[in-house]
């Protein structure tokens, strides 16, 4: 007799897509009015960056914005998430508002929308005006204000044609490379500033959420990075060092934002004396009724005691593990892990994966016009497939955003990692969907059935 067996299904209405950012991709960030960015300031300053790439090109995405729009629709996309540059729609990050700048977002959108793609809306993705900068940035108490206020005009520009926003994207990135490490922009190194920065991007969340609800209509969320954190041994010093890892990193943001309180190994064990007290009202600012939360996932941490400042805690490599060429391992059961994790610490609150991918060496376009990216399309096929694992344990999981669309500026390490599931040719700006392009377009057509198949090689 026949065993039939139902069909493990992604929900009615999961969203396909794929993901970019505004530093990322567009070039030209000086055009029509706009101000300084601490990433322009930063990749202009000699030896910030790997073989001192800027974004002053990129993949000219802020002229070939048509384009790419008709290569997002003619790879089935149901949705495509990209953030605004502050500082073109305020070049001195607050007061004037530079028309031409909301212009071209407005553009994107309406071009989005009629090809049926669904627009999702970063604030920040890093590129902090430099105006601000020079009057503290993150440190500046009034930077709630200034993002509430770029936040205000947003809405005002977009809501309705906009339905999905994000106030931030991975305040755990801005704070530990932009103040704690000095990797990123604006390339701090300071154990004191790092919980300040930490903060006022905790209270800037919370008034744009705040100012969204007198002026949105619809849905408004936080995007984060999880690194799901296994303990190296069972040593009670590696234990130790695990907890406090993951506070540092995973619970950081999304507790204060949804339960109103910092985990307390910040101050007890990581921050010490330089984590300040703050005021309950700064607490009742941060926590703010979240819509839907974004989780950003590439790898896990097998984590052991390390001497290293001030989390005293590292990652261990793993012998057997497959790494990307951003040394990240390829670990797929921990996106399953996180997703029950966040369901069972802050309440089942829908979920959108909004970043997932990997950088791999992919051979040169080939003459058919093909770029074969085996490893990318293992890596999607796995973590699609451990995302299912997830919603059949119960995880309110909405969409998927593939990071990401193109190939493009991988901050300070430049133009050298290729992330995309389209290939940019840097000299001609030519785009070629690589192979793992067209398996994400038939994992969409059909509704994530096929990523049962096997790969086709
Ligand atoms: C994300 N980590 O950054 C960003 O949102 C993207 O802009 C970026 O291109 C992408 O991931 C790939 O790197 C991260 O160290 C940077 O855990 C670092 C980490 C996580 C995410």
């Amino acid at each position: 007799m026949a065993v039939t067996t139902t069909p493990r299904r992604f929900p009615e209405g999961f969203l396909w897509g794929a993901a970019t950012a505004a530093h990322q991709i567009e070039g030209s960030p000086m055009a029509d009015g706009a101000g300084p960015s601490i990433w322009t300031r930063f990749a202009h300053t000699p030896g910030m960056t790997v073989n001192g790439d800027t974004g002053d090109v990129a993949c000219d995405h802020y002229n070939r914005w048509k384009e790419d729009v008709a290569l997002m629709a003619s790879l089935g996309l149901k949705a495509y998430r990209f953030s605004v540059s502050w500082s073109r729609i305020l070049p001195e990050g607050t007061g004037r508002v530079n028309q031409k700048g909301l212009d071209f977002y407005s553009r994107l959108v309406d071009e989005l929308l009629s090809k049926g793609i669904e627009p999702l809306l970063t604030l920040y993705h890093w590129d902090l005006p430099a105006a601000l900068d020079d009057r503290g940035g993150w440190l500046n108490r009034d930077i709630a204000d200034w993002f509430a206020e770029y936040g205000s005009v947003m809405y005002r520009a977009l809501d309705g044609r906009v339905k999905k926003w994000v106030t931030l994207n991975e305040p755990w990135v801005v704070t530990d490379g932009g103040y704690l490490h000095g990797a990123l922009a604006p390339g701090h190194r300071s154990k004191y500033e790092t919980p300040i920065a930490s903060h006022n991007l905790m209270r800037a969340h919370g008034a744009a959420v705040k100012a969204y609800r007198e002026i949105g209509k619809h849905e408004i969320g936080l995007v984060v990075n999880i690194e799901p954190k296994y303990a190296a041994t069972e040593s009670a010093a590696d234990l130790a060092a695990t907890k406090r890892a993951h506070a540092y990193m995973n619970e950081q943001y999304l507790d204060p934002a949804i339960l109103g309180h910092y985990p307390p190994e910040l101050k007890n064990e990581i921050f010490g004396d330089a984590w300040p007290e703050w005021a309950d009202e700064d607490y009742a600012l941060i926590k703010q009724k979240l819509d839907f939360i974004g989780i950003n996932y590439y790898t896990r941490s097998v984590t052991q005691a390390t001497d290293s400042y001030p989390l005293k805690a590292g990652a261990v490599r793993q012998k057997l593990g497959t790494y990307t060429e951003t040394g990240w391992e390829v670990f797929p059961q921990g996106l399953t892990d996180l997703l029950v994790w966040a369901k069972d610490r802050y309440g089942n609150i829908p979920t959108y994966i909004t970043e997932n991918g990997a950088a791999f060496f992919d051979p040169a376009v080939a003459e058919e016009g093909r770029v074969r990216d085996p490893l990318r399309m293992g890596y999607l096929k796995k973590h699609l497939t451990a995302i299912r694992d997830a919603i059949d344990q119960g995880c309110d999981i909405r969409g998927y955003m593939v990071w990401s669309l193109l190939d493009n500026l991988e901050w300070s390490l430049g133009y050298s990692k290729r992330f995309g599931i389209v290939h940019v040719n840097y000299g001609t700006q030519e785009r070629t969907p690589k192979d793992s392009a067209r398996w994400y377009s038939k994992a969409i057509a059909s509704h994530g059935a096929s990523i049962d198949e096997p790969l086709p090689y």
